[in-house]
């Protein structure tokens, strides 16, 4: 199956329901009163962490996604059904971003974990409510609350307290088949790993969650080979194993390779590069490899880094190392979780408007027209005369005279025009 790490969909959570305008009818009641009931809420959208899956592969193919919108109200006062929540699967360890604020809004890092990230509309009130004593037979309900669509990005990040590291072909896929009971593939060339895998390593009563990725190369914090995409894999893991071929047999010099990967950490992120390593020095058992192992040693003698010689060939020199794993790990905080922040579309519209010209057309744009827009029913008398009675309120019609409009002047909002009239 093809693993696919990021996404782009299109999001909307359910508009509300209209309230509805109606009035009581019965056989012999000459007047009825107001019955229109209100409508319902509009669906919600929520994330859930499904252990099931391993990919976003699935959203490549379906990018847009709708919760229900309320029913409308209707009348002897029956309100309108609530919309229905619509739930989007995810991989544990999802991040869903908004694209527009940049704002986290969830972080699916645990199984069965749900998150409701956009809320559905308010139901608008039916008529019925807005009966006062002057006003006895309000012929205008409120419109149903319309939310904004947004679009999210979601982004795999693998959940695992421990992540391997390193160049192509050092042996990290092979160190994780030793260790756990995954079965990656494993073969004598570079970047024959090319999607994440984990293990579980189990050493007397504790365990924890190993990953090993595709290797990294020179660039790869900007983008070259593999390795930049999948560092995001290792971003939340508590301590990384920095796999070394200490034997040196691709002609290459350990202790230059283990700068050059801190390097490409670093590049990546500072974070990255601060959470604790344990040195595997991978290949002990071909020749020349003591040799480097004495070098590596006393080129990092001043860094604060373990050095653990194995070899995942003969499996030796393993019980040591995840030991050291296992002693750094009971030290360290948990597994990272990053920090959501809400959206908040609410039904909040800003202060304020603008006018701007459109030929001889005076439009009104901003938080005060688009509150209007919502919540008004243009072919309903009371509803227009609280419309006009609003933009008089706001200072609307003494900013249009400002602005030169006459009567019979053409004034838009939204979709609508109308003339002025003085
Ligand atoms: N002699 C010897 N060979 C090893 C050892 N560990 C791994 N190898 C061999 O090294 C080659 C690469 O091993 P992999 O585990 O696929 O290496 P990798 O780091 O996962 O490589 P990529 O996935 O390409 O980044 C394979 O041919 C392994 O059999 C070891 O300890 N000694
Ligand atoms: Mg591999």
């Amino acid at each position: 199956m093809q693993f696919v790490d990021k996404a782009k969909i299109i999001v909307k959570a359910g508009d509300g329901g209209d309230g509805s305008a109606s009035f009581h009818r019965e056989k012999y009641v000459m007047k009825g009163g107001p019955d229109g009931g209100d409508g319902g809420r509009g669906g919600n959208i929520v994330f859930a962490a499904d252990e099931g899956m391993n990919t976003l592969l699935d959203f490549k193919f379906m990018r847009h996604y709708r919760a229900e919108r309320g029913e409308n109200g209707s009348a002897k006062n029956s309100s309108g059904k609530n919309g229905q929540d619509l739930i989007i699967k995810v991989p544990v360890g999802t991040l869903v971003r908004d694209i527009e604020t940049g704002k986290i809004v969830a972080d699916l890092n645990k199984p069965g974990r749900e998150k409701i990230v956009l809320f559905g509309g308010r139901g608008g009130k039916g008529n019925a409510r807005f009966a006062t004593p002057t006003r006895k037979a309000p012929k205008f309900a409120q419109p149903g609350q319309k939310v904004k669509e947004h679009e999210f990005e979601l982004e795999l990040k693998t959940i695992a307290d421990v992540g391997l590291i390193g160049l192509p072909n050092v042996g990290k896929s092979t160190i994780l088949s030793v260790l756990t009971s995954a079965r990656p593939k494993i073969a004598n060339y570079h970047f024959t790993t090319l999607t994440p895998n984990l293990g579980v390593v189990k050493r007397y009563e504790q365990t924890f969650v190993l990953a090993d990725i595709p290797g990294l190369i020179e660039g790869a914090s900007e983008g070259v080979g593999l390795g930049h995409d999948f560092l995001r894999h290792v971003e939340r893991t508590r301590a990384l194993i920095h796999v070394l071929d200490i034997s040196g047999c691709e002609d290459r010099d350990p202790v230059e390779d283990y700068y050059q990967i801190n390097k490409e950490l670093l590049q990546y992120s500072e974070r990255l590069a601060d959470i604790p390593q344990i040195i595997a020095a991978n290949k002990m058992d071909i020749t020349g490899a003591q040799e480097n192992l004495e070098r590596l040693k006393d080129a990092l003698k001043d860094e604060n880094v373990r050095i653990f010689p194995v070899s995942a060939a003969t499996v030796s020199g393993f019980e040591k190392l995840i030991d050291s794993v296992i002693d750094i790990l009971k030290e360290l905080p948990p597994v990272y979780e990053f920090e959501e922040e809400e959206l908040d579309d609410g039904p909040q519209y800003e202060d304020g408007f603008e006018i701007v010209m459109d030929g001889d057309v005076f439009v009104i744009t901003g938080g005060v027209a688009e509150y209007l827009l919502d919540t008004t029913y243009a072919n309903d008398v009371d509803s227009m005369r609280r419309f006009q009675q609003y933009l008089i309120k706001e200072g609307v019609i003494e900013a249009l005279r400002e602005k030169g409009a006459r009567e019979g002047s053409v004034i838009r909002i939204g979709e609508w025009e109308f003339d002025f009239v003085d």
